[in-house]
């Protein structure tokens, strides 16, 4: 039996981490090398240390490396390498390197199991988040809770962009709330479900906030995919000492951010496709007539997420067949603008004569560009609410970056009109998607669901 040393172990965990991740050197999770625990085979601290320090090194000297492979590869076929073969060739070149040239390994933490309790403050946390959705524009929602002694002693979110952020405004309830414990927060704990910003915005870093509060430890949810931050701020925590626990409930942080993350690094919003149909796809009957195809329940979920958008998208056939006005009810506090792609509205839309008129914008042309140009607004989530072509448009662009189905079940067969156009894709050419969440609303079915990016489809 070969008896394998911890390094080689190491070095093997560090290859199969950095090939997970397909080796995104911008995704922002690389950031943060803390979080190697394979339950299974559960390495030792100093093969923990030492897969921190390689990955870390490969990441923070790729372009070096990469020329390096490249300049002792001149006569290979290197672009028929897989993906695993070219990480192992990243690793062992960065390992040939002097140890005086590496890295430094990142303060290592290691937190008991204690996730329930975590996960429980943190999606109080994220409840909170969702009450600033729809508002923050070009900011993402946030949410902040403070736990000392198992008790949340403050909460906060961010409002609206250039309003103080999360954290700002939980530490400001907790000096309302308990003045005298304000004076030692070191036994405390800041949820907060994006990492803390570490720069001067249109408001101050809150890491420095958090430093001269003296709060002991915080738990973030995700990292900022804003690169100004992209764990800059989770660094400059743990390096001041500070305690720092990511990626609880990631997911669900990821998903709340998903629109700011996407006009952040793309300039582009993100967009959520929402058809009301009936179980055989129709969105109309054969006269176009398409109300209360869905119940009421369902129109109340249509509502939170017009909510959460920052723009409600239709087409001008929509307009004209049922003149809508696209505002949320009840508004609380939302005011998205509504944009109409066409180029004939009926003068008496209600969307050209209602007081929010000044909210409409009428615009042809290419989608993609009238989408970036919303981006440029601050506009970080688009929901589009039909009718059919221009949902088929969409899809077919590559532009939809989630589905909201709500299904009825009725039927109204083969001259209703279908969901997503008349033009079809071939089979193995058509669209795929993937399921994320099936709920019942009333008598419909709320399905979200996700397009698979870069299948042979027609995304
Ligand atoms: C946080 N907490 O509640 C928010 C954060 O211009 P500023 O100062 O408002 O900074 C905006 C950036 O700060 C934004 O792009 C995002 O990266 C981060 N937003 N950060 O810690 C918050 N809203
Ligand atoms: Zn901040």
């Amino acid at each position: 039996m070969i008896k394998v040393t911890g390094r080689r172990q190491a070095r093997e965990w560090a290859v199969q981490f950095l090939f997970q991740t397909e080796f995104n050197p911008n995704d922002p999770e690389l950031a943060l090398v803390d979080f190697w625990n394979d339950e299974e085979r559960n390495p030792s601290e100093r093969d923990r240390t030492y897969v921190n320090e390689v990955v870390r090194g490969v990441i923070e000297k790729r372009r070096e490396i990469d020329r390096t492979i490249s300049k002792y590869t001149q006569n290979w076929d290197v672009d028929r390498l897989g993906v695993l073969d070219r990480t192992v060739i990243r690793v062992a070149t960065y390992e040939m390197r002097p140890d005086s040239e590496r890295t430094d390994p990142p303060v290592a933490h290691h937190e008991p199991r204690k996730m329930n309790l975590h996960e429980s403050f943190m999606q109080r946390a994220l409840a909170l988040a969702r009450r600033g959705e729809g508002l923050t524009r070009p900011n993402p929602p946030v949410g902040a809770v403070l736990v000392q002694d198992g008790k949340i002693i403050a909460e906060g979110f961010h409002k609206k962009a250039g309003s103080p952020h999360a954290e700002v405004n939980c530490l400001k309830s907790a000096i309302g709330n308990r003045q005298s414990a304000i004076h030692n927060l070191t036994s405390a704990t800041l949820y907060v479900t994006l990492e803390p910003c570490s720069t001067q915005g249109r408001t101050p870093p809150c890491t420095g906030l958090i430093l001269e509060k003296q709060i002991g430890r915080v738990v973030v949810g995700c990292i900022d995919p804003n690169p100004a931050h992209a764990g800059r701020g989770i660094r400059i925590l743990r390096r001041a000492g500070v305690e720092v626990i990511t990626g609880v409930c990631r997911a669900e942080a990821e998903t709340l951010i998903a629109p700011f993350a996407k006009r952040i690094l793309t300039g582009m919003p993100y967009i959520t496709l929402k058809l009301a149909i009936t179980i055989d796809g129709r969105i109309a009957d054969a006269d176009g007539k398409s109300k209360w195809i869905t119940g009421p329940q369902a129109r109340v979920k249509v509502q939170e997420l017009r909510r959460s958008a920052d723009a409600i998208l239709v087409g001008a056939g929509t307009v004209r067949a049922d003149d809508p006005s696209l505002l949320p009810r009840p508004a609380k506090g939302r005011l998205p603008w509504r944009v109409v792609v066409g180029s004939t509205l009926p003068a008496n839309a209600g969307v050209l004569t209602d007081g929010a008129a000044e909210r409409t914008l009428v615009r042809s042309g290419s989608l993609k560009k009238i989408l970036r140009d919303l981006a440029k607004r601050d506009v970080m989530h688009v929901l589009c609410e039909g009718g059919g072509e221009l949902a088929g448009s969409l899809i077919r662009a590559g532009l939809v970056d989630e589905f909201a189905f709500f299904v009825a079940p009725s039927l109204l067969g083969g001259d209703g009109i279908p969901m997503v156009g008349k033009k079809g894709w071939p089979l193995a050419g058509m669209p795929r998607l993937n399921f994320q969440t099936v709920e019942r609303c009333g008598e419909d079915l709320y399905i979200r669901a996700l397009p698979v990016k870069n299948s042979q489809s027609g995304f």
